[in-house]
């Protein structure tokens, strides 16, 4: 019984060390934040023995393909109406409620013009022609048999915050951030193929289409496939998702969502851009001076706070850590400042745990609430010595006519009653 008690006691269980940097910490941010913050201290007496400790539980296999806690089932995607094609649509990844940097596969946002396709992974092929020595025409099991790599990588849709130059409309950070997503790619590098096929010297580009009925296509410069591309068939350890492109994908790391063709099926090599209507017509960001700019291929550093922000209330004044995410198609992310009061201070942000090249990197900072209004923002700067963009420095430089490629800073304004919302400052 006395060992029983002991390890159903939470506060025995906090190691003395961490306790001791939690005190210190507190007293660093000014002592007071201890008692509106810390839960309230209490001994093995207070803990009830609850109707679930009394019996056995649910069996093993109960679920065999696991399943989130049933009190979790607030966490989805979630979408908005208006979609205007039917199987054209997205849905938006629940940024606010998830921790860490990896994206569950089940609630990794998705994306489709005409749907998600229902491919039979052995009738699948992928062709590689145009300017190489030998085409080929490869199974799935042939990809399963060349080396493999795994990769972390975020994908993020060039959309991603499109609504958002003119006015704040998104009142939750899963749809203003939330076509966004962090997976472990696994693969096949899309060199070691081509080099199998031998690409002939007059190349230069590569068109990419996938199987879906959009056919949707895009052009990739050659030196991208080479450099860093995969054809992707696991994602966090089990084969695609059919939303994700089962059973092949093209994942091009750091590059605008749209050019990772999903449902991959055919690869043409070429000494120049296809201008296939998805880098034509779409993807395209239209300038200040009338002109379209075309080829926006890498995504530029952006951060956002995921906690706190609109879907989250503040309970009372006191310690708070604002956590949020960072990342940059250019490389890896070198620091992230957050203000708490609206761009006017700023206080570097601590970077949790080991950063990745075009991954998400979360980014955390204690806060100390004093219950009063508060504007809170977060900065990326990249290895590029690149720094994530105020919404007026971005508009001077794009005008308001873009919709893709908007990553400015964003805002959450904190009432004295604790209730969050997206604003512009
Ligand atoms: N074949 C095909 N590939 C596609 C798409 C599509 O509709 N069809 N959508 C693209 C867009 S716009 C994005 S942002 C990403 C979304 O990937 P996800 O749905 O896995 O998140 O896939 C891209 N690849
Ligand atoms: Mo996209």
């Amino acid at each position: 019984m006395k060992q029983k008690t002991k390890l159903i006691n939470p506060l025995q269980e906090i190691p003395t060390t961490s306790r001791r940097q939690f005190l210190l910490c507190s007293a660093a941010l000014g002592g007071a934040a201890l008692t509106a913050a810390a839960p309230a201290r209490a001994g093995t007496e207070n803990l009830s023995i609850p109707a679930w400790s009394k019996r056995s539980g649910d069996p093993v296999l109960w679920h065999p393909y696991g399943q989130p806690s049933a009190q979790q089932s607030h966490v989805v995607r979630r979408t908005l109406p208006g979609a205007p094609v039917p199987g054209a649509g997205a849905s938006w990844t629940p940024l606010q409620n998830l921790h860490g940097n990896i994206t569950p596969n089940g609630l990794v946002f998705e994306r489709h013009h005409a749907g998600i396709p229902n491919i039979d992974a052995a009738l699948h092929r992928l062709v590689i022609h145009g300017l190489v020595k030998q085409p080929l025409l490869l199974t799935m099991d042939d990809l399963l048999r060349f080396p493999a790599v795994s990769r972390i990588h975020f994908l993020e849709c060039s959309g991603n915050t499109s609504r958002e130059w003119r006015a704040p409309v998104s009142n939750s950070v899963q749809f203003s951030h939330g076509l966004l997503s962090n997976c472990e790619w696994t693969g096949v590098r899309l060199s070691t193929v081509l080099d199998e096929a031998g690409v002939l010297p007059a190349a230069q580009w590569l068109l990419a289409e996938g199987a879906d009925a959009a056919g949707v296509s895009r052009s990739i410069p050659l030196a991208k496939a080479f450099e860093d591309a995969l054809l992707v068939y696991a994602q966090n350890g089990e084969m695609l998702r059919p939303e994700q492109g089962y059973p092949l994908r093209l994942l091009l790391p750091g590059w605008e969502g749209n050019m990772s063709i999903k449902w991959l099926r055919r690869l043409k090599v070429a000494d120049k851009p296809f201008f296939a209507r998805n880098e034509t017509s779409k993807y395209t960001d239209l300038l200040p001076d009338g002109t379209s700019r075309i080829f926006s291929f890498g995504m530029d550093a952006k951060s956002v706070i995921t906690y706190p922000s609109p879907d989250h209330k503040l309970r009372d004044k006191g310690f708070y850590e604002i956590s949020g995410l960072a990342w940059t198609g250019q490389g890896r992310i070198k620091r992230v400042d957050v203000s708490t009061d609206g761009g006017k201070s700023w206080r570097e942000a601590r970077l949790d745990g080991v950063v990745l090249d075009r991954a998400l990197t979360r980014f955390r900072i204690d806060w100390q609430w004093d219950g009063g209004p508060a504007t809170l923002q977060s900065r990326a700067i990249d290895e590029t010595g690149y720094v994530q963009p105020t919404l007026q420095q971005l508009i001077a430089k794009r005008g308001l006519n873009s919709a893709y490629h908007n990553n400015a800073i964003q805002s959450w304004a904190v009432a004295a009653d604790g209730s969050i919302k997206n604003v512009h400052v």
